[in-house]
């Protein structure tokens, strides 16, 4: 979002491009760009820092973050409310995991208008059963049916309060096991129901379904992919498949857990810091990445406080 903070420069609120307009522009661009998985308002800023233009709130690592499964668990409201203050610490644009839609066209609908309002520059939404499984998990993955499914995102433009607004149709096709041409019959039919890109996802190590959904795709809205399980597929690849944008859906929320897992057993064996300090952020890190300076300044200009 464009920043609401009280520290933020008015100016910069009033002239900047909407961050839905941002996300649209990044999907409809020549070539192929990068989603980053952000899963608070500190990631959102690191990620922001490292160069990306566009942020991935991911339901799996949000929920986990949580201590929850991606499943549900947590309600939307929930999971707006984690999300709005990503959306607020950076100005890039935030397409946010809608899950399966958190119910039918008419919730998924009300959802929109609400993610809108609060800073989401765009959902993707999949066509699975509410509640959804991650797609990794080892279940049965039940597809929602078509009819149902492009209820969900015809409602959804219908009720996005601005013409940018992204709504990006993720099948689960090829995840279920329905195999290519479902995916692609799918895809069509999300594409003519009025999504603004089409999210095909995959399970498996190579990226040959991919492949075979590019090579035999017919559409024309910008296809993303998350190559999540097919990790070693080089990006040079994606970019000759003309793929629009790929997203790195966890690799955030993974970097902390290695991270963290491996300061928590160097200090509780050590029983000491000492041989971390030098290694991790320093407390001046944390200082800057919450624009600690910005308050000190607020202080100069507003108050009669003494300190
Ligand atoms: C997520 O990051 O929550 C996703 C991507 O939806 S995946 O975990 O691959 O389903
Ligand atoms: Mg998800």
């Amino acid at each position: 979002m464009q920043n609401s903070s009280p520290d933020n420069d008015a100016d910069t609120r009033d002239t900047a491009m909407t961050v839905s307009r941002q996300l649209r522009q990044i999907l409809n661009s020549d070539g192929t760009s990068f989603i980053m998985e952000a899963h608070n308002a500190l990631a959102a800023r690191l990620a922001e820092q490292a160069g990306f233009s566009a942020l991935w709130a991911s339901g799996l690592t949000i929920s986990a973050t949580m201590g929850l499964r991606d499943a549900n668990e947590l309600t939307w409201n929930e999971v707006l409310n984690l999300v709005e203050p990503a959306a607020d610490a950076v100005d890039i644009p935030v397409l946010m995991d809608a899950d399966s839609g958190y119910g039918d066209f008419n919730i998924f609908g009300r959802f929109v208008e609400k993610a809108a309002a609060r800073g989401v520059a765009g959902v993707c939404v999949e066509d699975k059963e509410f509640p959804k499984r991650n797609s990794f998990a080892d279940t049965q993955h039940t597809l929602a049916s078509i009819e149902d499914f492009t209820a969900k995102i015809r409602a959804a433009k219908d009720r996005q309060p601005n013409s940018d607004f992204c709504v990006i149709a993720r099948t689960e096709a090829l995840v279920a096991g329905a195999g290519l041409s479902e995916a692609l019959d799918r895809a069509a039919r999300y594409e003519e129901a009025g999504a603004d890109a089409l999210f095909v996802h995959s399970k498996q190590k190579t990226a040959f379904e991919i492949e075979a959904f590019v090579d035999q795709w017919q559409g024309s809205v910008p296809l993303v992919i998350a190559p999540t399980t097919y990790a070693s597929t080089p990006t040079e690849n994606f970019e000759r498949l003309g793929i629009s944008a790929i997203i790195w859906a966890n690799h955030g929320l993974r970097a902390a857990i290695t991270g963290m897992q491996s300061v928590y057993q160097n200090i509780y064996e050590q029983r000491s810091v000492a041989s971390v300090d030098s290694t991790i952020s320093s407390v001046d890190d944390i200082l800057s990445l919450t624009e600690t300076e910005k308050l000190l300044s607020s202080e100069k200009k507003y108050a009669s406080i003494k300190r």
